[in-house]
């Protein structure tokens, strides 16, 4: 349905149009034309481009469910692999977390977020679904009201004004509809000061399990993709470009952090992709704004260190979807009532969860950069330092996760839970 609005603008509509073509407007969109709902998804990025788009890979036992219940886990559960498991490398020694077998004995599955992305795109447009690739929104209109609007370009830089009943903001953290929201919308932001490189390489996984070494020059991670592909992390300094460190150099900084001269070497292959993370967490409240909607990266910024960003975009979109459903489909309208503060429990938790993640897994003294030339045990920094503090309790607090039952089915439950 396209109409021309003056002499340039089309204007088309939808009563749901979702911006962002990632996990979460993807799920939502799926949801929504499933019940018969009228949705448009408005993508910035072209379809090839977003089925090589690397992030994320570990799936939450909810996250899998969630999808299963709307048909959308097909992919996932003929090629993904269920991951229980990981393991601590520390300077006080190593210890292995077999994570299923604690707490609500669950485990991930592991499938990169590209593989998940492609399944959505091609199930939502498989059933007949809309989405506009190469459209990108940029601003959203009159929220405050029962007819809100999204300024948009299309693929050919023609500019389109969708009109709609909501309007679903998944288009991540810059997206436009962050930059649509009023005034009166809080932020709560927290910056970790931590940065992380983050590594895609062409090599076999190495452990079994999920790897994290704590180590005095500074974090690093290790955490299977596929048979062939395996994600890394490494701490590095604020403000280190992502093209800073030769290949040769990131191994051997990988092999010393995550100590290969005890457990056998690293299997080394091409970095495919690096991009350098700045930890940070970011919270939108609330996540209504009238008839304007925020879920996934737009309603909150969640540090990587617990796996949690994607599995919490597939959670809140099956909450708005249902709600959206509820209140289009059936005039019912207190699941939307209730959709912030219900989306807005989980995320503080999972930001709980990464936020103590993120005190565990990093010493005061990283990240080194410059040659090692300091013994890998032995006090950190002089015990009046505050940092010695801080050192002290994190060394605890892996003490207790090594030796509690207690604290390792927290620890489980936390870890494989959103
Ligand atoms: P996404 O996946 O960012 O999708 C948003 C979509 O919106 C599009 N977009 C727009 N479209 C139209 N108009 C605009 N103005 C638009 N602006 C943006 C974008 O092209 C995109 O397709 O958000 P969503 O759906 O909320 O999903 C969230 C997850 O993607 C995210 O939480 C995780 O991937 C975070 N994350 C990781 N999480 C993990 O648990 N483990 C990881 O290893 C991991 N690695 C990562 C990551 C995020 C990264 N980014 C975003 C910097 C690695 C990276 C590089």
């Amino acid at each position: 349905m396209t109409a021309r609005q003056n002499s340039s603008t089309e204007r088309e509509s939808a009563d749901v149009v979702v911006l962002g073509a990632g996990p979460a407007g993807l799920t939502l969109g799926n949801i929504l034309h499933a019940h018969g709902i009228d949705c448009v998804v408005l993508e910035r990025a072209e379809r090839a481009a977003l089925q090589v788009r690397a992030r994320a890979g570990f799936l939450a036992p909810n996250t899998v469910r969630t999808l299963e219940r709307h048909g959308l886990a097909d992919g996932l559960l003929r090629h993904g692999r269920p991951h229980g498991a990981c393991e601590f490398r520390t300077d006080t020694g190593t210890f292995r977390l077999d994570y299923d077998r604690l707490g609500r004995r669950e485990h991930h599955t592991v499938y990169p977020q590209q593989d998940l992305v492609t399944d959505l795109m091609a199930h939502y447009l498989d059933a007949g679904g809309r989405i506009r690739f190469g459209a990108e929104a940029l601003a959203v209109h009159d929220a405050d009201g029962h007819r809100p609007t999204v300024d948009a370009r299309d693929a050919q830089g023609r500019p389109t004004r969708w009109h709609a009943r909501y309007v679903a903001g998944c288009d991540g953290r810059h997206g436009a509809a962050r930059r649509s929201l009023p005034p009166g919308a809080l932020r709560h932001h927290r910056d970790h000061g931590i940065s992380w490189l983050g590594l895609l390489a062409e090599a076999p996984p190495s452990l079994d399990t999920v790897g994290y070494a704590t180590h005095r020059r500074g974090f690093a991670g290790h955490m299977a993709r596929t048979p062939d592909v395996t994600r890394y992390y490494l701490q590095c300094e604020r403000g280190t470009p992502a093209d800073a460190w030769s290949e040769e150099r990131i191994w051997d900084e990988l092999d010393l952090r995550m100590r290969s001269a005890d457990h056998g070497p690293l299997r080394r292959g091409r970095i495919l992709q690096r991009a350098v993370v700045d930890l940070r967490s970011d919270v939108v409240e609330p996540l209504r704004h009238g008839s304007l909607l925020l879920a996934g990266d737009a309603a909150s910024l969640i540090s990587p260190s617990a796996a949690k960003g994607a599995n919490l975009a597939v959670l809140e979109a099956e909450l708005l979807a249902l709600a959206l459903v509820d209140d289009l489909a059936h005039g019912d309208a207190a699941a939307l009532d209730h959709y912030s503060r219900r989306c807005l429990a989980h995320i503080w938790r999972a930001q709980e969860f990464s936020h103590w993640m993120i005190r565990l897994l990093h010493t005061d003294s990283g990240p080194v950069s410059g040659p090692d030339t300091r013994a890998d045990s032995g006090p950190v920094s002089r015990p009046d330092d505050e940092s010695f503090f801080h050192e002290s309790m994190r060394r605890s607090r892996l003490e207790s996760l090594r030796t509690s039952r207690a604290h390792q089915d927290w620890f489980a439950e936390n870890y494989v839970g959103v």
